[in-house]
C-alpha cells in the first residue's frame, strides 16, 4: 500500500493545531454548559461585569462560551442610565446586548425599580422634597418608559421590581412605597408592558428560594395582581446562598405554586459563598447547593433561566460586602473549574 504522504503546508497547519490544542485544558473538549442547556430547553446565564468584559480575555471568552443568556450585573440600574435628570447613557448597557447578539445570547434586563443604586439628583429631591410624590410618580413612569422602550424587542425577561419585601413578608419601607404606596407595584408592571408587550415582567428577590413568609408574600402579590389583569408573567428568584446556612427547604415546592399561578420562573443571581479560606470539603457542599438550584429548576418547565451572579471568583461582589466570606462562583480566580461548575455540567447533560 501506498505510504500517504502529507503536503508540507497541511503538515505544518496540522502541527500547529496540535499545538494550540494541546496548549488549551483538556476541559475545553466538554461541551460548553450552553450546548448542554440548549439540549434541556434551558437558558443558562451569567451577570456581566463591563469592566471585566472590555479588559479581561478570558472573562470575554468565557462569557460566550458558556452562556446562552446575559444579565448586566450594574449597567441598567437607574443610576447608570439616566445619571443626570433627563440624560441618558445607554452606553455600557448598548455594549452587553450588542455582545450578546453577536454571539447568539439573550439578555435579562436589570433592574427597573429598585431601592438601591437609585440617580443621586433622585433620591436627592425626594429627601429635600423639591421632588414631590405626584412629580415621583411621573419620572418612574418615565424612567420606565424610556428603559424598556429603549430596549424594546432585545431583552426576554425584565425584573421589574427588585427586592420590595422584608424577610417577614411586609413590604420594604422604600422611597417608592413611603411616596407613592404599594401601587406604585402594578403601576411599574403596566408602564413596562405598554413599552414592551413581548418581555416577560419578572418580580425578583433573594431569600425566596424555599417556602417561607417572603416568597409567600410573593405568591400572593402575583396571585392578586394577575387577578386584577396587571401583567405580570414571572417570579425570579435570585439564589444568593451561603453554605454555612443550610439549603433551603421546598425549592421545589415554591417554584411549583408560581406555575400553577400560569407564570414562568427562574433563577436569576445564583452564587453560593463560603468561610474563606475554601477547602475540597466546602467546595464539594457548595457543588450540591448549586446542583441543588439547577436540579429544582430543571424540575418544572416553567423554569426558563437559570442566571449565575457571575462566573469567577476573580470579579465576584461576595467578598466586598461579606467580609471573610468568597469563593462563590462555578469558577475559581484564575478560571479553573471547581466542582460546582461539573455538578451544573451533570445537572444539565441530565436535562429535564
Ligand atoms: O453585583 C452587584 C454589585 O456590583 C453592586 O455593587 C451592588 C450594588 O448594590 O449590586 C450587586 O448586584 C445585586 C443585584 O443587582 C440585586 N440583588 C443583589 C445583588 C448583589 O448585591
Amino acid at each position: 500500500m501506498k505510504h500517504f504522504r502529507m503536503p508540507a503546508a497541511a503538515a505544518v497547519l496540522l502541527s500547529a493545531t496540535l499545538l494550540v490544542t494541546a496548549a488549551q485544558p483538556a476541559s475545553a473538549h466538554e461541551p460548553p454548559l450552553r450546548a448542554l442547556a440548549d439540549r434541556a430547553d434551558l437558558r443558562i446565564g451569567t451577570a456581566v461585569d463591563m469592566t471585566a468584559l472590555a479588559d479581561d480575555t478570558a472573562y470575554r471568552r468565557t462569557t460566550a462560551r458558556e452562556f446562552s443568556s446575559l444579565t448586566a450585573e450594574n449597567v441598567m440600574k437607574w443610576e447608570s442610565v439616566e445619571p443626570q435628570r433627563g440624560t441618558y447613557d445607554w452606553s455600557k448597557a448598548d455594549e452587553l446586548v450588542r455582545f450578546a447578539r453577536a454571539h447568539g445570547q439573550a439578555v435579562r434586563g436589570h433592574t427597573l425599580l429598585w431601592h438601591n443604586q437609585l440617580p443621586a439628583w433622585l433620591t436627592t429631591g425626594v429627601a429635600d422634597g423639591s421632588i414631590d410624590a405626584a412629580e415621583l410618580r411621573g419620572i418612574l413612569h418615565r424612567h420606565i418608559t424610556a428603559e424598556v422602550g429603549h430596549f424594546k424587542g432585545r431583552i426576554y425577561q425584565w425584573d421589574v421590581v427588585n427586592e420590595v419585601f422584608n424577610d417577614d413578608g411586609s413590604l420594604r419601607d422604600s422611597l417608592w412605597l413611603q411616596k407613592l404606596g404599594p401601587s406604585y407595584i402594578a403601576d411599574a408592571f403596566r408602564w413596562a408592558h405598554a413599552a414592551d408587550p413581548k418581555a416577560k415582567l419578572f418580580l425578583n428577590d433573594y431569600n425566596v428560594e424555599g417556602v417561607n413568609a417572603k416568597s409567600t408574600a410573593y405568591y400572593e402579590l402575583a396571585k392578586k395582581l394577575r387577578a386584577e389583569k396587571v401583567p405580570v408573567q414571572g417570579f425570579g428568584i435570585q439564589g444568593h446562598l451561603g453554605i454555612q446556612y443550610g439549603f433551603p427547604g421546598d425549592v421545589s415546592e415554591n417554584l411549583a405554586r408560581f406555575a400553577d399561578l400560569g407564570m414562568q420562573t427562574a433563577f436569576t443571581e445564583v452564587d453560593v459563598r463560603m468561610i474563606l479560606p475554601a477547602d475540597a470539603e466546602k467546595l464539594a457542599k457548595q457543588a450540591t447547593y448549586f446542583r441543588g438550584l439547577l436540579d429544582a429548576c430543571l424540575g418544572t418547565r416553567s423554569c426558563k433561566s437559570f442566571t449565575v451572579w457571575g462566573f469567577t471568583d476573580k470579579y465576584s461582589w461576595v467578598p466586598g460586602v461579606f467580609t471573610g466570606q468568597g469563593a462563590a462562583t462555578p469558577l475559581d480566580e484564575a478560571y479553573a473549574k471547581k466542582p460546582a461548575y461539573t455538578a451544573l455540567a451533570e445537572a444539565l447533560s441530565e436535562g429535564r
